[in-house]
């Protein structure tokens, strides 16, 4: 049913949602087209051609189906982004209104538009109290480039020319423009292109199951933290502009700080001015069970970077709040602040972000992840660290990983790994995937991040689908000699 001709919208419309209920889909014909026409982002090309793409053609809840009609819990949120779950047609129906009122108009030139300015009422209320100012941006990335020219903007301001050094975290991900690959601590990325730009410098990570032998997790925590103070004073304090990071690493594969990391952190920052910027692209909007995962960790910082969740998806839409330290010095002092882009505060978008915000609300999904099902997962989420496969499981609110390991041991640090931690990984998704699970694999962790509106009977389907896929994972690995 698909050709390259160009059919009239509303017909195409009409007919890929009676195709996606039908299962019409000639698979084979679109994989054809995709791999003739579409670059998928992070993907090897010539692999994916061989192969053939996966086509989603429609979801439900927490429900996908693919265009063979196999349906597929979605454990992953789309991208981490589907929190209040697919088919909400109230959030189409927002969007289909705004596009017949005011479809674009921009946010230039002393002009705003209703949406944007309700969008960002709101977002000040339901976040910390520092927080009285948004600026929008179309993704996450676009956040935090606006972060490295805000944060560079206030030092400025304040006449601190030289304070410009932004310092991250190695393994962490903070987008793919070239500020947000440069201030992410992604080796992969770095390599392509000649990142990090200068300016930006990386510490570990608080990644305990890596990097915590011989040490509690309290411990640990101290002198995960106690990293940044020694680059401070290596880079030397007057250089440093701000300090970026996740509440908890997202796509390094749900790495969880020890709870002492972000409060040590956070007095790191206050002994020397720093700023701090928490990236909650992922954390924000009830993920971690608080509207924003800062608020959970214990700190109070600065800027937020947001997107995902803030439309749950349904349209693209990013940004940063700014707390009052940054933005008074912004106002007060005047002046333009040269940074903006086409979409910062398109209509349509912010009407999508207000009826998911209202759907969150009304639902109750952030209570509901903190007090119900986010205790529920992580329970039942718990059980699996008795499998045979499993070194290490943890997860906080709706976000959960386990280390897949060689052998187990009582101590997690003495779990023996597998030489191919990539192969491994990839294997046992494969196997998820196969059975209608979508569990990511970041090396030999195996990683989930549900739509918030999952339910209890939900997480135990999800949680049998998992532990038998680990069981036919096992078995593979047996048969090549690998266990
Ligand atoms: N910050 C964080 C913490 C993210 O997780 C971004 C910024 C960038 O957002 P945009 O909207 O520009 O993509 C993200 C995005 C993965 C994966 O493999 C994760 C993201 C994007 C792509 C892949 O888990 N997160």
């Amino acid at each position: 049913m698909y050709s390259n001709s160009l059919t009239p919208s509303v017909t195409l419309v009409a007919s890929v949602k009676q195709a996606a209920k039908e299962q019409v889909f000639d698979t084979k014909a679109i994989q054809k087209l995709d791999s003739a026409h579409y670059l998928h982002p992070f993907t090897d090309f010539k692999d994916l051609n061989q192969k053939g793409a996966r086509v989603m053609v429609r979801g439900q809840g927490i429900y996908l189906w693919d265009s063979e009609g196999k349906k597929i819990l979605d454990g992953m949120s789309g991208l981490w982004c589907v929190n209040v779950g697919y088919g909400r047609t109230s959030i189409s129906e927002a969007v289909y209104k705004q596009m017949e009122t005011l479809p674009f108009y921009n946010s230039f030139f002393n002009t705003t538009n209703v949406p944007a300015v309700q969008l960002a009422a709101k977002l000040v209320e339901i976040s910390p109290p520092q927080f009285n100012h948004v600026f929008f941006t179309g993704s996450g990335s676009e956040g935090n480039d606006t972060n490295l020219r805000m944060v560079r903007r206030y030092w400025d301001l304040l006449g601190y020319k030289e304070r410009h050094v932004i310092i991250s975290r190695h393994n962490a991900y903070h987008g793919s423009t070239v500020a947000g690959a440069s201030l992410g601590g992604m080796s992969g990325m770095h390599e392509q292109g000649g990142l990090p730009i200068p300016g930006i410098v990386h510490i570990g990570q608080p990644n305990y199951f890596e990097a915590g032998r011989g040490m509690t997790e309290e411990e640990f925590g101290l002198k995960a933290a106690s990293w940044l103070e020694e680059k401070i004073l290596e880079v030397g304090a007057e250089k440093v502009a701000a300090f970026i990071g996740e509440p908890v690493q997202g796509a390094g594969g749900v790495i969880i700080p020890p709870a002492n990391y972000w409060p040590e952190i956070q007095r790191i920052c206050d002994k020397y001015g720093i700023l701090l910027i928490a990236d909650e692209v992922i954390c924000g909007f009830g993920r971690l069970g608080k509207w924003f995962g800062s608020e959970l960790m214990g700190f109070k910082p600065d800027l937020i970077t947001f997107a995902k969740g803030v439309t749950s998806g349904y349209i693209p839409l990013g940004g940063v709040l700014v707390g009052d330290r940054v933005a008074d010095v912004l106002i007060e002092k005047g002046g333009d602040f040269n940074h903006g882009f086409t979409y910062s505060g398109h209509p349509v978008a912010c009407a999508a972000a207000l009826e998911n915000i209202r759907i969150i609300e009304q639902e109750k999904l952030v209570e509901k992840v903190a007090t119900e099902t986010g205790p529920y997962l992580k329970r039942q989420f718990a059980t699996l660290a008795t499998h045979p496969l499993v070194g290490y499981a943890d997860s906080i609110g709706f976000v959960a990983g386990l280390n897949l390991v060689r052998k187990k041991a009582d101590v997690v640090h003495d779990c023996v790994l597998f030489d191919d931690a990539q192969s491994v990984g990839m294997i046992c998704r494969g196997y998820m995937f196969n059975n209608g699970m979508i569990m990511r694999a970041v090396g030999d962790r195996m990683i989930i991040a549900p739509p918030l509106c999952m339910t209890v009977a939900q997480i135990d389907e999800m949680i049998e689908l998992i532990r038998s896929c680990l069981d036919q994972t096992l078995m593979d690995l047996q048969g090549r000699g690998w266990v």
